[in-house]
């Protein structure tokens, strides 16, 4: 699909593809969430406190200095418990009454799609708002904005960790199972906000392409991804997501 150069009529061909699709996969990364204030990893200001994601979110660094890891977690959670969700979430939300199957898989773990009220909604790397206790295998949520004991503990009296995905674990083989199910069963895949350099997030839209299905790309910067988009739709969501849904009502 080659697309003509106004913008404009990039977001008609997108909304013909999304208006013709009975199952759609959305696949949405940290620039999703970044027009409700919250840092991206890797974008300009995206260094979070000064501390780089993959030094900090991974078990070596808990193992080794749960109070500096959850200090980090507790900055995080002030930071997104003021963020609320912005047009784009909201038009994903209309998006997913539009279409009869729409499968939302995100790798945010700021919970700002289940705010914005996404039904369906695969959270590959697990939820900031959640914690777990390796010990009692048990996962709670803990909505304490700041916490009120860091490094927080179990009712056991256990050490417990943040319900997320640190770098070097594996995404939970459920969620990538359904999200690799819906990548392939998608007609459409629109990819929202993400630079596409996590693995397994990041080879998601390949699953969609090869099996003829259309990927388009929402975000104000080509990414590892450009290439193999069949559309790219260059701008940030909270602007884009918003103009595409009303073209996809648009007979
Ligand atoms: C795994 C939770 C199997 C943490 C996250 C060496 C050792 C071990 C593993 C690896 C290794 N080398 C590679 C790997 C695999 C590794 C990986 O991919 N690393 C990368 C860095 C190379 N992956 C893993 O470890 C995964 N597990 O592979 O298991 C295994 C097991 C053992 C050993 C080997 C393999 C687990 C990955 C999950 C990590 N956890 N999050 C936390 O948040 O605290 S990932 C983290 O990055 C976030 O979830 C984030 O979502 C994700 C991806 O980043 P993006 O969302 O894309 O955000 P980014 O800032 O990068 O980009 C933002 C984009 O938005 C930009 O393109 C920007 O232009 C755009 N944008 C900006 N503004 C807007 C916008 N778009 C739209 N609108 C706007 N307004």
């Amino acid at each position: 699909m080659t697309g003509p150069d106004h913008i404009a009529e990039r977001i008609e061909t997108a909304a013909d593809a999304l208006r013709a699709a009975t199952r759609v996969a959305v696949l949405t990364g940290a620039g999703v969430s970044a027009d409700s204030g919250v840092p991206t990893f890797r974008g300009p200001g995206g260094l979070w406190r000064n501390f780089r994601p993959e030094d900090l979110a991974t078990p070596e660094a808990f193992e080794r200095d749960p109070q500096l890891v959850w200090e980090w977690y507790d900055w995080r959670r002030q930071k997104i418990a003021s963020a609320k969700p912005n047009a784009g979430h909201i038009a994903l939300v209309e998006l997913e009454e539009i279409v009869p199957d729409l499968t939302l898989i995100t790798q945010n773990v700021d919970g700002l799609h289940e705010a914005a009220g996404s039904k369906h909604v695969i959270e590959l790397h697990g939820c900031i708002w959640r914690v777990r206790c390796p010990a009692e295998g048990t996962v709670a949520e803990n909505r304490q904005v700041p916490l009120s004991e860091i490094p927080p503990h179990c009712r056991c009296g256990s050490l417990v960790r943040p319900d997320i995905v640190w770098f070097g674990e594996s995404v939970p083989g459920e969620a990538i199972a359904a999200a690799c199910h819906a990548a392939e069963e998608a007609e459409v895949m629109l990819v929202v906000g993400t630079s596409a350099l996590v693995y397994p997030a990041a080879a998601l839209p390949l699953l969609t392409s090869q099996r003829d299905g259309a990927v388009i790309e929402v975000n104000p910067e080509p990414t590892m991804l450009s290439e193999l988009t069949h559309l790219g739709l260059r701008g940030r969501g909270a602007e884009i997501l918003p103009q595409l849904v009303a073209a996809v009502r648009r007979e």
